[in-house]
């Protein structure tokens, strides 16, 4: 079966590179919605208008699954998306504050996303359900999204957000931190070195790739191993642009991109 993957722009393809490593049998549709970018200080209903249109688009072209790889786009639509399509099985993004909350040792952990997750019914029910076992410490790191979207992965605009989002939390005693967005696993490098080696830094994106395969198990669609599948690109926005910007987060993958326009 297919799997059709969406962002805002080039955050996802965090995700799609754990579903690659997991599923390379599997086809995969990537689309990044860049005419867009950045979704998080959108409103909810402009992110799920554009969640809908994104979902037929790529189910036209043959997607079976939907791996909203945005967690902002899944804090504003993935309920409702599971509504509109019911015979679609979904896999959306939530802060992985669960394993944060098993792993750290200060009872403390940094949460880094966008304003319309922290505004989520999603996060919110998260924070309810761990409250009493962590202190939560929250960042929107604004401009980051974009700094990322530029490619500056470890220049001084990047770091510079960084800072002012994890010197605070770090004073408090953090030693997790939750990536919430899915462009930032792209800067972890930087994160960490900013944060220190006694931080860990928790990457959603492994066990998305884990819930895709048991999604696709149990629609009987798992594919026998073996081979690598062929990968489609998709943008809203410039071709030349996402086909530089996928060459450079993710190296040797052969990619075509094509543009694109929903209703
Ligand atoms: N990559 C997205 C996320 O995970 O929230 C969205 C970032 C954005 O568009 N602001």
């Amino acid at each position: 079966a297919c799997i059709g993957v969406f962002d805002s722009g080039v955050g996802g393809l965090s995700v799609l590179r754990a579903i690659r490593a997991l599923l390379p049998q599997h086809p995969v549709l990537y689309l990044a919605d860049q005419a867009h970018v950045p979704y998080g200080p959108r409103t909810l209903e402009e992110v799920r208008g554009f969640a809908e249109g994104i979902t037929r688009f790529l189910l036209a072209q043959g997607a079976r699954v939907i791996v909203v790889a945005c967690n902002t786009a899944s804090a504003a639509a993935l309920h409702y998306l599971r509504a509109a399509f019911p015979e679609v099985p979904f896999v959306g993004m939530e802060p992985a504050v669960k394993p944060a909350a098993e792993q750290t040792n200060s009872g403390r952990v940094g949460v880094l996303a966008t304003p319309a997750t922290f505004q989520g019914a999603l996060y919110a029910s998260v924070v309810e359900r761990f409250a009493r076992h962590v202190r939560l410490y929250q960042d929107t790191c604004p401009g980051l999204v974009e700094a990322i979207e530029a490619g500056d992965l470890e220049g001084e605009r990047a770091r510079h957000i960084l800072e002012q989002a994890l010197k605070p939390m770090l004073a408090e005693g953090i030693d997790t931190v939750v990536l919430g967005c899915t462009h930032y696993p792209f800067v972890i490098p930087l994160i960490q070195e900013i944060a220190g080696p006694g931080v860990r830094v928790i990457d959603p994106a492994p066990a998305v790739a884990r819930q895709t395969r048991r999604v696709l198990e149990m629609r009987g669609w798992l594919a026998p191993e073996g081979g690598r599948a062929p990968m489609r690109f998709f943008t809203s926005g410039d071709v030349d642009r996402l086909q530089a910007q996928v060459r450079r987060l993710l190296g040797d993958e052969p990619c075509e991109v094509e543009g694109v326009l929903w209703e």
